[in-house]
């Protein structure tokens, strides 16, 4: 039976994504995906972004390959773009293959495997994937806490009395499985898992493995941050 392979956020981290690879050993039919943000901060984003198109890796869209791409689309109007890159942003656009921008261009917001839903950052109950609106697509993107009365809570802006998303999902979309926010340890919630460990910030990369996507059965393999 093929395994379904999810990774979290890889951020350039090449060299722990390869050895995370290699410790699971993907097989021919196993489908591996990635929970976006493939690219940024790292060290190494073009060539991770190269190596995931190479091996028939998918991924969902993260925020930061929208953001290049919105700063691309702006790029194509005469007028001053309204998006500021820092520099580690502008190398990569200055590096990317018609190739690469094709394959960020063609990045969808969620991906559904039986009832395991991959998404980036978060979703509200009231969320329906396949009639997301444009506001709802951006939230899909960026969303980590809710406010008492399950409203959007911009980053920075979260109190203590603030709701993570996953801690109130109810499952209506299947079982979710995200990045965005880091935490030390993968977050297991009933109806969603959040795999984003902060490699990138010196913890660690995972990835969820479902051996068999009829149930929730799941192991979790991680590979800690290479302090070279
Ligand atoms: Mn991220």
């Amino acid at each position: 039976m093929n395994k379904l392979i999810i990774y979290g956020d890889i951020h350039g981290c090449y060299d722990e994504f390869i050895s995370l690879r290699n410790k699971i050993n993907p097989q021919k039919d196993d489908i591996e995906v990635c929970v976006g943000d493939i690219i940024t901060k790292g060290s190494h984003s073009i060539k991770t972004l190269r190596y995931i198109q190479e091996n028939g890796i998918r991924s969902v869209l993260g925020n930061h390959e929208d953001k290049i791409i919105r700063y691309l689309d702006h790029q194509e109007s005469p007028k001053k773009n309204p998006i500021l890159l820092d520099s580690d942003e502008q190398q990569i656009v200055n590096h990317l293959t018609p190739e690469a921008i094709e394959f960020l261009r063609s990045l969808p917001l969620f991906l559904c495997f039986d009832h395991i839903t991959v998404i980036h950052g978060g979703l509200q109950n009231s969320m329906v994937l396949e009639n997301l609106s444009k506001r709802d697509q951006q939230k899909l993107l960026r969303l980590r806490y809710l406010d008492q009365e399950e409203h959007f809570i911009a980053y920075g802006d979260e109190t203590e009395k603030s709701i993570f998303w996953a801690d109130i999902y109810d499952g209506n979309q299947g079982f979710v499985v995200y990045g965005h926010q880091w935490l030390k340890e993968v977050k297991v919630n009933k109806y969603a898992i959040g795999i984003d460990t902060g490699c990138v910030y010196g913890n660690k990369l995972s990835a969820v493995i479902f051996e068999d996507k009829q149930t929730n059965n799941f192991l979790i393999e991680s590979v800690e941050y290479n302090r070279k």
